[in-house]
């Protein structure tokens, strides 16, 4: 990649406003904003691209992750479980796990992957799981974000705006053949979108299509009819 002199400007531009904003925040006593952007400032220093992958319990997000990155890093499973959020990137191989009582753990190579991967389905005691990968097929500098499953109008809510959403430069929304049609899909979607995030649709599992019951050219009709009447 080639660095153009106007982008080493912008990122100049966006680190100092960033420090103003961080410094605005804390004067306001609005810790909380203000650590999403220190988080938005270490992001600008590593030149890191993040891709969240999110959508209702079971539609297939860790299973996609895991063909992405070529691996079976993350646990997938027909159960629903309460997952998460779990950041994938390539480099030296080690996993941080971030606990929500707790100090965070480090593992270094070569460690238990399967207790990484029970970790990885621990929502109620862990809250964030960093794992480096140094054989995957994601380009340097390219992160996944693997987020908690959405089952409820709340937990859409919470997703988007307390989780790393906020780190995404970019949102693979997962949805399962089976229940594109979710009100909870076009609330998720739409709250995204106002707040301005590149967000795209992903329709999985589409091994259960039966073009005798439904053509699929109707089918595709009816699912970009409905996501329109939803703005
Ligand atoms: N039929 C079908 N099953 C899938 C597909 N992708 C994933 N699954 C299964 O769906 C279940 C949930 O997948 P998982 O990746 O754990 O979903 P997540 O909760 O969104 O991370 C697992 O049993 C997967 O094997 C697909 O394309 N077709
Ligand atoms: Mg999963």
């Amino acid at each position: 990649m080639i660095r153009t002199g106007h982008q080493l400007e912008n990122a100049l531009t966006l680190k100092s406003r960033l420090i103003s904003l961080y410094e605005y925040l804390m004067n306001e006593q609005d810790g909380v904003t203000a650590s999403k952007v220190k988080q938005l400032g270490e992001k600008l220093e590593k030149r890191e691209f993040t891709i969240a992958f999110c959508g209702h319990f079971s539609a297939g997000k860790s299973t996609m992750i895991n063909t992405v990155i070529g691996e079976k890093l993350l646990p997938s499973s027909p159960i629903p479980t309460s997952a998460n959020l779990v950041r994938v990137k390539s480099g030296e191989e080690y996993a941080k796990v971030f606990f929500k009582k707790d100090q965070p753990r480090l593992y270094l190579a070569p460690y238990d992957y399967e207790l990484v991967k029970n970790f990885c389905k621990d929502g109620d005691q862990i809250e964030e799981i960093e794992i480096s990968h140094n054989n995957s097929s994601l380009p340097e500098n390219a992160v996944i974000m693997d987020t908690p499953g959405i089952d409820s109008a709340d937990d859409a809510h919470r997703i988007a705006t307390e989780s790393a959403i906020h780190l995404a430069d970019l949102v693979f929304y997962v949805m399962d053949y089976n229940h594109v049609q979710a009100e909870l899909n076009f609330l998720f979607t739409r709250e995204l979108t106002q707040s301005g995030k590149d967000i795209y649709l992903v329709i999985n599992q589409i091994d259960k299509h039966q073009e005798e019951e439904l053509s699929f050219r109707d089918f595709k009709q009816s699912v970009k009819e409905s996501f329109a009447s939803w703005g």
